[in-house]
């Protein structure tokens, strides 16, 4: 009794340790999800543990991401993929089949189940009732190869969300009204749990929305319950007998209740260059925009793009505005299509983008020289659209849909148009055909790799001390794509030593050179860094490349728990200042060390840093589990779970 959701779930899983939040906990995951641009790294470290069969209850490799094929790089790697998931016993949905996070939702989701994938938006997943959760891909690798994930238990959040949305103010706004209250910073080790009268006005799509951008403000992930509208989805999907009813009991605990009054929220957007910079759009309007840009895990089912449609139907884009439309899935394009609402957004003047994840990750569709777009995505850091200079805005897909007709920045309730409701159907049309089956011969199968396809390099074990420079310090709220850019670089995910050519390109252009010098005069590397270090992206990329170029230590004011990990997973050592004025003590260029770091860390001792250069010393920290100790002293997961 007293149990929240998360606890039940959790509880349920827990293979090591018990529910006590702040312990570190292994739990069992039941599902995987990779997607292309994190997964061929995942399946590479999945080879290395040579493991002849994933074990877990069901794994799908999506393509979703690299999908653009300037080159023959991502071919290959979907080549690859194919070829993996045929020999492991791993679904693969096919390039065109839609976003990772959308189908899996669509198609796979349980209630109740754990789900483990390698991008930071599987707590979409939270909104059928799951404990989904975003990792990096060798974290990936080890739960397909039945080895239990290991996380900080969170502390538990409630949402408590009362009342109705009124007409025009959507689901995306409550994710926004969410970031406004929670920032980006400072919710690692929580997980927010929706609960109170108004989850059951909203779908299990509009749900997955809420759950989806509790990944900007850091959570473990959000989850809500599974209730009689959790049921209705899942028999829109053929798929009712997936369902169990999940709720928290009704004097369950949390460490904390926040609430939200649903007929209070009104339209709102984050404004450039964080999801945090949240203002109401009425505030905004009048602004002029160049670009919009409508789907995105966030806002790509068939409701959104219905909504779009009915609102668009007769009317036609402002001419100043370029105006793209990416489906979630196969299966929303095919049922708008059925409905005729295709054919609306077509004559408004939508350019229909793939089933993908496009425009999202800066790919394709970059806006022009210091354009405004406005998108209904989830993450508008500067230079993500592919566009430094561009200027970002998250909101819904009414807003969207209202401005790419006005050319401004548009409250939808001042657009003069009663709210379009959409009828879902009772049953959508569903094609599975191109999510391929494993192979029953497996041993008959060899896998494919192509010239783009790279060994994953590894690290050597955890020096004495790690003696060397400074090779960059940067700010606060530094992103995963500010460490390794995506856009037009990620086709190089499966080569790291091209890769990592383009660490910190978009903060300092020198860096990649200066650590290849200090790596290659048998320097280590450190990187220092303000708070909330790693938002974003789980790729691990952005552990794995600086690992390539000879980081041995990131010192930082605080990290966000994905990147955290990867740090350890590829034997970086993530430390924190134990006084955060220290920051200013580590300048670029300053020789630096840390002395008897593998001893004292073996022994979970204390950390002192040396400036060589400004002859000071001061205290570190880190909070790491024995276990993580262990990978570190290793030099890395692999190493450490090699064989088991
Ligand atoms: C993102 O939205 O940043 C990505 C691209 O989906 C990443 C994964 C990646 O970098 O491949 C994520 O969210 O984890
Ligand atoms: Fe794809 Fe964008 Fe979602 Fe990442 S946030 S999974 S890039 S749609």
């Amino acid at each position: 009794m007293r149990k929240s959701i998360t606890q039940k779930i959790l509880e349920e899983h827990i293979v090591e340790g018990k529910f006590e939040p702040g312990e570190e906990i292994a739990i069992k995951i039941d599902q995987t999800l990779t997607q292309d641009a994190t997964g061929t790294m995942a399946y590479l470290q999945f080879e290395a543990m040579n493991i002849e069969r994933v074990k877990t209850e069901l794994s799908v490799s999506y393509i979703d991401h690299n999908t653009i094929q300037a080159g023959f790089e991502n071919a290959d790697d979907h080549r690859y993929l194919q070829s993996v998931a045929a020999k492991y016993g791993i679904l693969l949905s096919r390039t065109g089949n839609g976003i990772c996070h959308q189908v899996h939702l669509e198609r796979f989701g349980k209630p109740g189940k754990t789900l483990l994938g390698s991008d930071s938006h599987t707590p979409t997943g939270g909104g059928i009732g799951m404990i989904a959760i975003g990792a990096g891909g060798l974290d990936v690798a080890v739960a397909m190869g039945g080895g239990p994930f290991y996380l900080a238990c969170p502390k538990v959040i409630k949402l408590n969300l009362n009342g109705e949305l009124r007409p025009w103010v959507t689901a995306k706004d409550v994710a926004l009204k969410v970031l406004e209250l929670f920032t980006t910073k400072g919710n690692v080790g929580c997980v927010f749990e929706c609960g109170g009268d108004g989850v059951k006005t909203l779908s299990v799509t509009e749900r997955a929305t809420i759950a989806n951008m509790g990944a900007e403000c850091g959570v473990t992930t959000s989850v809500f319950p599974s209730d009689e509208i959790t049921r209705q989805f899942l028999k829109t999907q053929s798929r009712a007998h997936d369902w169990v009813e999940i709720k928290a009991d009704a004097d369950a605990e949390y460490a904390k209740v926040v609430e939200i009054d649903l007929s209070e929220v009104v339209p709102l957007a984050a404004c450039p260059h964080s999801p945090d910079n949240v203002k109401p759009v009425k505030e905004l309007e009048g602004v002029e925009v160049n670009q919009v840009c409508i789907g995105s895990c966030t806002n790509s089912s068939y409701k959104d793009l219905m909504t779009v449609a009915r609102i668009l139907k007769g009317k036609i884009v402002h001419p100043d505005v370029d105006f793209v439309i990416a489906p979630g899935s196969k299966q929303v394009l095919e049922n708008i299509c059925r409905a005729g609402a295709l054919a609306d957004l077509i004559s408004a003047g939508a350019r229909l983008a793939e089933c993908a994840c496009g425009f999202c990750i800066g790919n394709s569709y970059a806006p022009a020289t210091d354009a405004v777009s406005i998108r209904t995505s989830n993450r508008n850091f500067r230079g993500r659209s592919g566009t430094n200079t561009a200027k970002v805005y998250l909101v819904s897909p009414e807003t969207a849909a209202a401005t790419v007709i006005t050319g401004k920045m548009t409250d939808p309730r001042s657009f003069g148009m009663e709210y379009p409701l959409v009828e879902m159907p009772e049953k959508f049309h569903i094609d599975d055909s191109m999510i391929l089956q494993p192979s029953d011969t497996p041993d008959n199968v060899s896998i494919y790799r192509g010239p783009n396809i790279g060994e994953p390099p590894s690290n050597s074990p955890l020096p004495e001390a790690i003696s060397g420079f400074v090779a960059i310090k940067v700010g606060d709220k530094i992103t995963t794509d500010h460490i390794i850019p995506a856009g037009s670089r990620m086709k190089y995910r499966s080569n790291i030593a091209k890769y990592a050519e383009f660490v910190f390109e978009m903060v300092d252009k020198g860096f990649y050179k200066r650590a290849v010098q200090y790596r290659d005069n048998g320097k280590h590397n450190i990187i220092v860094a303000g708070a909330s270090y790693g938002q974003g992206s789980s790729r691990e990329h952005a552990a794995l490349c600086p690992m390539f170029l000879g980081v041995k230590a990131v010192i930082a004011k605080s990290f966000e728990r994905i990147h955290a990990a990867n740090l350890v997973n590829f034997g970086i050592v993530p430390l924190t200042f134990e006084s955060e004025s220290d920051y200013d003590i580590l300048d670029a260029g300053d020789e630096t060390e840390i002395p008897g770091i593998r001893r004292l860390l073996s022994k979970n001792e204390g950390l002192m840093v040396r400036n060589q250069t400004k002859g000071i010393e001061f205290k570190v920290c880190y909070v790491l589990s024995e276990r993580q100790r262990d990978i570190i002293l290793a030099g890395g997961l692999l190493h450490y779970v090699k064989g088991f």
